[in-house]
């Protein structure tokens, strides 16, 4: 092979296109790290409308761990206590099976649980959906989405009546003011962030705000910095709200025709003058009147959102009010405007358009209606009532269902929760109860596979082709473009295999992931994501924005029938067909800060890693960049607590601590303090943020509250030796990442 592969970044929501091509090359010398691997070639796609040849640190260095510390045979052990011993695949599917039948027939089927991720390709989510809930009659299907845009969805679903993000990254560069809220876009989405930064900088009138209590590298461009306390966003956005309104900056021609609910809306935001708000966030009047006026001087407004917003106790709500600014202001449906929540990762999207949650199905139809629940049947050839009408356990949902024994597989794919879920520690104790867990992963060791019964090796990208849908509902094909590691297989023909040797031999026929795709696509027809067009031939040829409806393909494709963006004639898809507004009073935080715990912990993502580092942690060139994990904190509180830079601190929350060194820094308000989530228990002792977060969630979306916690700091020189284990020397030592797990 010696033309490139083109295919998408696995990593980021932003979708970047990628040309992929091998270590050696005709008249080149072999492409090799410095261990001397081989490592493939990578560079930007040109021709990706989505990231027009642009690609960050992670992208250019995906390669690099493709054939590290990979998990290559299925592995087998019976009890958590001992150690694990290579088995054939035979061997691992035949214990799977019947330990999948034997909980259905003693405990029922909603003792089953898969527990998936924004990392899987479309066909390795609708296969997973068909198995658990057409074949097994268990929603308990949930993704590690739950814990990162399932407020979104939530947000969406109930102001539109539809999930799908309406704007699309030709707005960035259509946008008169660009309203960046719980987002490290710079980042965390950097080719998005280069797309805006660069219409900044050439439009003088454009705007940025950022909305962040760090003072991050995305606030660092922003023409206003609003540096809110964790947890006041909805004071601050009822407060932009309120002074809109007190200035006439509202949209009464839209609000009319186009929303409901415009009358108890404005009743909250009329209890939100500007004195109060300020006051509540931590901010100046004059800070928060400047962001009121940009909003209003603007004609197109473009609200990015991601974590900061989402993972929070009141992240639906959160969301709402977000969206309410934009109907308050009819900036929804047309060039350079709208509330845009991005994806955080590669087919996060595609989890949503495959019904990858436990309370959705495939076709952006949800479990509790009659009607989407049959049309599913149906599809599937299922009997009537296949389909249960109860949504399933979410994420957090089925670790208590681990605690208490009521689960009785968990069955683990593409995600890592021994390290990403809340209070860790519970999780860990909860995961140790479980009867079966299965961990389906591409890499060995990770700090999931410690509470493994048995370890299947999954193919991951490269290895196996199919379908991703990036933040903007870019449709992508991604190929394989090398034979897959040891025995590893695809998730989809894992799932499917399974679902065969369960008895549903004609529901799993599929030859190859290009059928799975084509019977999805069917499920997707009439709906606001129909892309009842696209195939993976069609794919083939570029990547393709939905909506794209099968009568959009022909000789000349009928531009009308597809479009870069959603709502514009207006209607939704509600009851009424109007948006509707919700009316939200701002709640705080779920763990507020008192004299015991007097410090708010956020956490977040460092530009080079990827959540808990099974690739980039493997890969030098990122690893470098991040020697050590680390806890910021404002230079007046180190002051006070009397710690120095690199001194090592503990911090504790009523569920756990974590020793990490000090980074003193004004970039973050004073009274908080921030540790990145990527240092699992693989990578460094005591470093885990996860150990300090509690399980808090929103009622609505069930999204639990990773931003915040209340946290006590006691630099370690101060803890006495004899009531830890360890002493503050040995902790420094065990601090040195791991250059190898
Ligand atoms: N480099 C890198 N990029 C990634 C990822 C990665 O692991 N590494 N992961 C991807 C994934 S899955 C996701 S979900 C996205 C996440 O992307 P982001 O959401 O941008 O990333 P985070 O760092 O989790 O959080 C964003 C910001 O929220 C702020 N924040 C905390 N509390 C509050 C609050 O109360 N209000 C407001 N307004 N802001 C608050 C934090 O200070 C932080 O800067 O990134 C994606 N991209
Ligand atoms: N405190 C705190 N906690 C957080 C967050 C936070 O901001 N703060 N963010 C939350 C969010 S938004 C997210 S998305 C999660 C992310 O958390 P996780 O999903 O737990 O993190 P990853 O490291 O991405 O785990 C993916 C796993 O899938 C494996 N893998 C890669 N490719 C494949 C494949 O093709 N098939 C299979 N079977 N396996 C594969 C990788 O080796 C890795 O072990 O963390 C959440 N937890
Ligand atoms: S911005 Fe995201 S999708 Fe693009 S190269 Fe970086 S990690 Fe990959
Ligand atoms: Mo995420």
């Amino acid at each position: 092979m010696t033309k490139p592969v083109k295919t998408l970044c696995p990593y980021c929501g932003v979708g970047c296109g990628l040309e992929v091509l091998p270590p050696a090359l005709p008249g080149k010398p072999v492409n090799r790290d410095s261990a001397g691997t081989p490592i493939w070639r990578v560079r930007g796609d040109q021709a990706h409308p989505s990231s027009k040849g642009q690609v960050c640190v992670k992208g250019a260095t995906v390669t690099g761990a493709l054939d590290k510390d990979r998990l290559r045979y299925p592995m087998m052990r019976d009890s958590l206590d001992q150690p694990f011993r290579q088995v054939t695949w035979e061997a691992a599917l035949q214990r799977v099976v019947r330990e999948l039948k034997t909980v259905h027939a003693n405990q029922g089927p909603d003792a089953i649980c898969m527990y998936g991720s924004g990392q899987f390709q479309t066909e390795d989510y609708y296969i997973a959906q068909k198995l658990l809930k057409g074949c097994l009659g268990t929603n308990n299907f949930d993704a590690n989405s739950r814990l990162c845009m399932s407020s979104a969805v939530a947000g969406y679903i109930q102001s539109f009546g539809s999930d799908g993000p309406p704007a699309c990254y030709d707005d960035l560069e259509q946008t008169d003011c660009a309203f960046l809220i719980g987002t490290n876009t710079a980042e965390c989405h950097p080719i998005v962030f280069n797309r805006l930064l660069k219409h900044h900088k050439k439009n003088r009138h454009v705007k940025m705000i950022v909305v962040d209590p760090r003072r991050t590298k995305t606030a660092e461009k922003a023409d206003l910095h609003l540096a809110i306390k964790p947890g006041t966003d909805i004071n601050l956005l009822n407060g932009i709200a309120h002074l809109l309104m007190r200035w006439g900056k509202f949209d009464s021609l839209f609000i009319d025709e186009c929303t409901s609910g415009f009358a108890s809306f404005a009743g909250v935001i009329s209890q939100y003058p500007p004195e109060l708000v300020a006051r509540a966030c931590g901010i100046r009047v004059d800070e928060l009147e400047k962001a009121a006026r940009y909003w209003s001087e603007s004609q197109r407004v473009l609200s990015l959102w991601s974590m900061g917003i989402n993972q929070s106790s009141e992240g639906t709500a959160k969301c709402r009010t977000i969206i309410n600014l934009h109907l308050m202001t009819g900036t929804i449906g047309k060039p350079g405007c709208g509330p845009f929540s991005l994806t955080g990762q590669p087919n996060a999207m595609g989890g949503r358009e495959a019904g990858g949650l436990a309370h959705i199905l495939p076709g952006y139809r949800v479990v509790k209606n009659p009607q989407h629940r049959q049309e599913v049947e149906q599809a599937w050839q299922r009997p009537p009532g296949s389909i249960s009408s109860q949504p399933g356990l979410a994420a957090w949902d089925m670790i208590l269902g681990l605690e208490n024994q009521s689960v009785g597989v968990f069955w683990v794919a593409a995600t890592n929760p021994a390290v990403s879920m809340p209070d860790i520690k519970r999780t860990k104790a909860a995961l140790l109860k479980s009867r079966f867990t299965i961990c389906q992963d591409a890499y060995y060791p990770t700090e999931m596979a410690d509470y493994a019964h048995v370890l299947l090796p999954a193919a991951q990208w490269g290895e196996k082709t199919g379908i991703m849908t990036n933040s903007e509902r870019v449709v992508n094909y991604c190929p394989a473009f090398r034979e897959p590691v040891g025995e590893a297989r695809a998730d989809w023909e894992i799932f499917a295999e399974v679902g065969r040797r369960l008895g549903f031999e004609k529901e799993f026929a599929f030859a190859n992931s290009a059928e799975v795709y084509a019977e999805f696509v069917q499920l997707t027809r009439d709906r606001i994501c129909d892309m009842s067009g696209l195939s993976h031939d069609l794919l083939k040829n570029g990547p393709i924005q939905w909506p794209f409806p099968a009568c959009a393909v022909g000789d000349t494709i009928d531009a009308t029938a597809t479009g870069k963006r959603l709502y514009t004639n207006h209607r939704f898809p509600t009851e009424d067909g109007r948006a509707k507004f919700s009316a939200f009073h701002a709640k705080g935080l779920a763990e507020a800060p008192d004299p015991n715990y007097p410090f708010v912990l956020t956490t977040g993502r460092l530009y080079g890693h990827w959540h808990t580092q099974s690739r980039t942690g493997r890969i030098e060139k990122v690893a470098g960049m991040y020697p050590n994990p680390f806890v910021e904190i404002h230079p007046r509180d180190a002051a006070r607590i009397g710690i120095q830079e690199g001194e090592v601190l503990e911090v504790r929350s009523r569920r756990g601590f974590a020793r990490v060194p000090t980074k003193i820094t004004k970039a973050i308000a004073p009274g908080t303090v921030f540790i990145p989530m990527h240092w699992g228990a693989l990578w460094a002792k005591h470093a885990e943020v996860n150990a300090l977060t509690h399980p808090e969630v929103c009622p609505i979306s069930l999204e639990p509250e990773l931003k915040a916690c209340a946290v006590q700091l006691i630099p370690t020189k101060n803890l006495s030796i004899d009531s830890d284990e360890d002493t503050a020397d040995q902790l420094a030592s065990s601090l040195v990442t791991h250059s190898h797990p």
